[in-house]
Parts: structure tokens; sequence; C-alpha cells
């Protein structure tokens, strides 16, 4: 299976921003009406797999949401990628160094069926689906970004955790040569990250191979990235190279660096303010303007996914664990 059947779309409708707005404003008007006959309507947009439709379910579930999208140009240009330099533009300014193919990630620890699989192999047999979910960055601002790819719980399951699995650890490829910010100490490299196994299984947490129906591109974490919506954008590791399930609670990148500020939960928490800045409001960069200007709305818990994850944390004082 090639990356592009993971994206599920054909090179020949992969087409700009516009196009894939109105695509989708189609798609919405055909959930309205499923029995509206299409044969005749020549000039109308070719419909895409049936994998990236969203139903009203998907909505109740988180999977996606209406607001605003953010614009691809400023997904792509306004990133936070270390490995390309600590700058906002640095990333997508960088030549494009990073060998994404082949791509391979290595799956060890508490599982009955470690191994090292080629990217198309970690993702084969998985449906790639859409999910539009906010994106929260724990300096305050936020995007609204319409991601492809596949439930993580999915190819998790696949390497059959033992019971001895609590947590499940992510690393970064971290080569000097194709990625220029390595070579600073600006964090102990590889980057990396993690999660409990009952947040890794959840719904909601994502590996994305693609963004507006392309698929990543280097900036933001090619060929494959963790999305977890409902905690800062820095658990959400770019170019993974390496999943391991283990029994004690892995170091990470942001934690290690600065315990006080960064905890390995990090949940998107309004109540919990950041040592140095409040955390109750963000600026959210989406529709047109200027980033550095746009409007800042509330902090919502969890980002605005509580009905969905809360439970996950039930007893715990999310203050201790921030
Ligand atoms: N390997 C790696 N992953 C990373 C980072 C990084 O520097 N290196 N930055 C994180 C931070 S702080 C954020 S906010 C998101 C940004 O993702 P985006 O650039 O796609 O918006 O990626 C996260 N994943
Ligand atoms: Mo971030």
């Amino acid at each position: 299976m090639s990356l592009r059947s993971v994206l599920a779309i054909p090179e020949s409708s992969v087409t700009d921003e516009t196009v894939y707005r109105r695509r989708r404003q189609l798609l919405g008007a055909m959930a309205a009406a499923p029995l509206l006959p299409l044969a005749g309507c020549a000039d109308a947009e070719p419909p895409p797999p049936s994998s990236v439709r969203v139903t009203p379910a998907q909505a109740g579930a988180g999977f996606t949401t209406d607001e605003p999208l953010t614009r691809y140009e400023d997904i792509t240009g306004y990133n936070n990628f270390y490995e390309f330099g600590t700058g906002k533009s640095d990333p997508s300014r960088a030549p494009k160094t990073l060998r994404t193919a082949p791509w391979h990630v290595e799956v060890s620890g508490e599982c009955e069926r470690p191994g090292t699989l080629a990217l198309d192999d970690l993702l084969h047999g998985i449906a790639p689906t859409e999910r539009i979910y906010r994106l929260r960055c724990v300096e305050g601002w936020s995007m609204v970004v319409p991601w492809l790819g596949v439930p993580l719980g999915d190819v998790l399951r696949k390497f059959a955790p033992t019971s001895k699995a609590k947590y499940v650890a992510f690393t970064s490829l971290a080569d000097p040569v194709q990625m220029p910010g390595v070579r600073f100490r600006s964090i102990d490299w590889p980057y990396r990250e993690g999660l409990r196994i009952d947040e890794a299984m959840h719904p909601l947490a994502f590996l994305a191979t693609g963004l507006y129906g392309k698929p990543l591109p280097q900036q933001n974490g090619a060929p494959l990235r963790l999305v977890v919506p409902w905690k800062y954008g820095f658990k959400s590791i770019k170019s993974i190279v390496a999943i391991r399930f283990t029994e004690r609670m892995p170091p990470t990148a942001w934690n290690r660096l600065q315990p006080r500020e960064y905890g390995f939960y990090s949940n998107v928490n309004p109540d919990v303010d950041h040592p140095r800045w409040s955390q109750k409001t963000e600026r959210r960069i989406a529709g047109t303007g200027n980033r550095l200007r746009a409007d800042r709305i509330p902090t919502l818990p969890f980002n605005g996914y509580g009905e969905q994850v809360a439970a996950l944390y039930a007893g715990m004082d999310l203050r201790k664990w921030y």
C-alpha cells in the first residue's frame, strides 16, 4: 500500500484549499440529502472515498468541528518543530532534507508482536479517515486542522500489547544531517513523548499522514505524526520512528527540560496557568488576517473534548497531574 493509498486521494484530485473547502460543503449537502441522484451532474466534484465522509455520529464523537478551518498556508507556515529550528517560520523555510521514504517504525516493549515495519505495512488494513481537530499549543495559540490518517489505537492493537503495557512511548527521528536543528542542544534529542495506554487507545488519539487532503509536509511532521487534540500541542510528536509499550511512565522531552512547566499529562486546562503565562485564552489562527493579531477566544477544558475524555481522569487532581 502506497502513501497515496493511505491518504485515499488520487494525485489528480489533490486540489487547492478552495476546492477542498467547496468539496466539504458539497459533502455536507450530500449528507443532508443522501438520496439526491448525482448522475448527470457533469461538473460536480468527484466524490471522495467514503472513508473520509463525516457523519453526525462522528461529529458527536468529537471527530470533526464546523469551526472555521485554519488556512493551509498558516498550518504549514507557522510551526513548532525544533529539529528544523526554534523560530515559527524556520521549519517551513528549511530545505526539504527529510527523507520520508523509505520510512520505518520500530515497535517494541510490552507486546506480543514487536517488529520494525515499513510505514505502509504499519498502516496496512486500516481505513484512512479525516479528522478536523482543534490544536492548542501551550504557548497560547490555536488552529483548526483537517488531518488525514488513522486512529492510533487501531495501529497499536496490531502489536498485541500485554497487560504490562501501561504507557506508550514515542520517539522522533533525530538525524543532524536531515534535521539541522538537531545540531543545537535546544532539546535533549531525540524528541520523545508518551501517553498512558488508555489515552493512546482513546478513539480521538490519531496518527496523521496528511492534512488538507495532501501528504504531510516536512514541517508538520512527515511522514507520520501523533495528534492528541485534548492535550497541548507538544504532546503531538512529529516524524515518529519508534513506538514502545512500557510499564513505567516514559521520559518526555519538554518535561525533562522544564518539569515545573510541562507535565506528563499536559491536558489543555484553562484553570492551571503556565508558571509564566495564563492559559485562560488562546489566539485562534483561522480565516484570513494576521496570525499575530488573531482573535483571542476562551480556552476550554481538555480543549473542548471534555465530553469525550474527562472520564479518563476521573478522581485525578488535575492541578497536581498537569
Ligand atoms: N519532534 C517534534 N515534535 C513536535 C515538536 C517538535 O519540536 N519536535 N513541537 C510540538 C509542538 S510544541 C507543537 S505546538 C506541535 C505543532 O505542530 P504543527 O507545527 O503541525 O502545528 O508539534 C509538536 N510536535
Ligand atoms: Mo506547542
